[in-house]
């Protein structure tokens, strides 16, 4: 449970990267691309009917707002060392006039926002909080101005909150479930196609347990919940589009109990649906890569499986609902490029497989694959 402390949130990296899925599990992603790149067998063996399902959200949450924004000068000293994670500092137009405000911790505790036009800073902190992240500076409420995204973390060494600060109203809207003891934020990032970015996080009780997967929708204060009891342990590696409509869906790698593999499941906020994908041979499965491999709208997911000697590919199509499984006997593939090497739309995926030391090209469009020589392409310049 040790990687789910919020301290190890963030590193100083954030500030420039894109989506949060990066900005706050760079280890996670970075196993990922190893694990492509290394080209890591994975192993398993047959390919079997899929169960597809589709489920609800639980839950839905309110945040508490604070009038806790103050305009007295900030005489305190940044103690840079302290916060040694998250955004240390920023220049971001947090109020809408188009200048750059100053935003960084203060102290352990506080953000302090200096407007340097105006001649002010606003500080905004909470008795009960001893420390605090600087997540993410981004637009989450559609209202011209960037937020602040911050987790506190209380005397009681607990989640004091996921609080968003809107310096434009001097107001802080606090996010926090009753259950929720610690909280990684994965992702800063439009999951439903509305202006503001929402905020993607994993919530966990005071034993560790999962509570929920969470978006926090701050442009109307609210935020969902999705979990499940077969659901004992999620990874979240890819916030992406995958079903090419607006917004970013949330792909969860799901084990049950027992250290089982219960699913990929994906996330769709805007739709508030979680789109169930299983497959009984399944035995360790992780998500290679997002791609197009059927040249329709929306990117495929491509996991690697195994079971005991045996391996195989599943591809999932998001967009219908549907995955395609190819089932190795007695190999554990893995995937060693992917490109568009029949220069039809949609890519194709060369996987080696090291009993035979042969490798195979599987195209997701014909659904076949046939063995191929290596991986290289004809003409290296074609586009991927
Ligand atoms: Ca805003
Ligand atoms: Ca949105
Ligand atoms: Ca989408
Ligand atoms: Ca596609």
């Amino acid at each position: 449970m040790n990687e789910y402390v919020q301290t190890h949130l963030l590193t100083a990296t954030t500030l420039r990267r894109r989506q949060a899925a990066m900005i706050i599990s760079p280890n996670l992603l970075i196993t990922s691309f190893c694990t492509l790149l290394l080209f890591a067998l994975v192993s398993c063996t047959q390919a079997t009917p899929d169960s597809i399902s589709s489920g609800k959200p639980t839950v839905t949450g309110q945040a508490t707002e604070n009038k806790t924004g103050s305009s007295a000068p900030d005489k305190r000293r940044r103690d840079s060392t302290a916060n040694h994670e998250g955004i240390l500092l920023s220049q971001t137009d947090t109020d809408g006039d188009d200048l750059p405000e100053s935003i960084a911790v203060c102290e352990t505790a506080s953000i302090c926002v200096n407007h340097p036009a105006l001649g002010i800073n606003h500080t905004y902190t909470n008795p009960g909080w001893e420390h605090v992240v600087l997540l993410a500076i981004q637009d989450t409420d559609g209202i011209k101005g960037a937020e602040i995204v911050v987790l506190a973390t209380t005397t009681d060494g607990v989640l004091g909150c996921i609080c968003i600060i809107h310096d434009r109203s001097q107001a802080m809207a606090s996010y926090l479930g009753p259950q929720w003891s610690t909280a990684t934020v994965k992702s800063v990032v439009d999951t439903n196609g509305e202006p503001g970015d929402e905020v993607v996080l994993v919530a966990y009780d005071r034993r560790g347990g999962l509570q929920c997967v969470c978006i926090i929708r701050d442009r109307d204060g609210t935020y969902q919940t999705y979990s499940d009891a077969s659901w004992a342990r999620v990874h979240i590696n890819w916030v992406e589009d995958t079903d090419a409509n607006p917004g970013a869906e949330v792909v969860l790698e799901v084990h049950g109990h027992h250290d089982t593999i219960y699913c990929i499941c994906v996330i769709h906020h805007r739709e508030d649906r979680v789109a169930t994908y299983s497959d009984p041979r399944w035995k360790a499965v992780a998500v290679q890569l997002l791609i197009d491999t059927d040249g329709a709208p929306g990117n495929e997911i491509v996991a690697v499986y195994s079971s005991e000697l045996d391996g195989g590919v599943s591809i999932i199509h998001d967009r219908p609902q549907s995955m395609k499984t190819i089932a190795f006997t007695g190999e554990h593939p893995s995937i060693q490029q992917v490109g568009n090497y029949d220069h039809l739309l949609g890519a194709e995926l060369c996987i080696f497989l090291a009993n035979q030391h042969t490798h195979e090209l599987i195209n997701d469009r014909s659904g076949e694959h046939a063995k191929i020589d290596n991986c290289q392409r004809e003409q290296e310049n074609t586009h991927t």
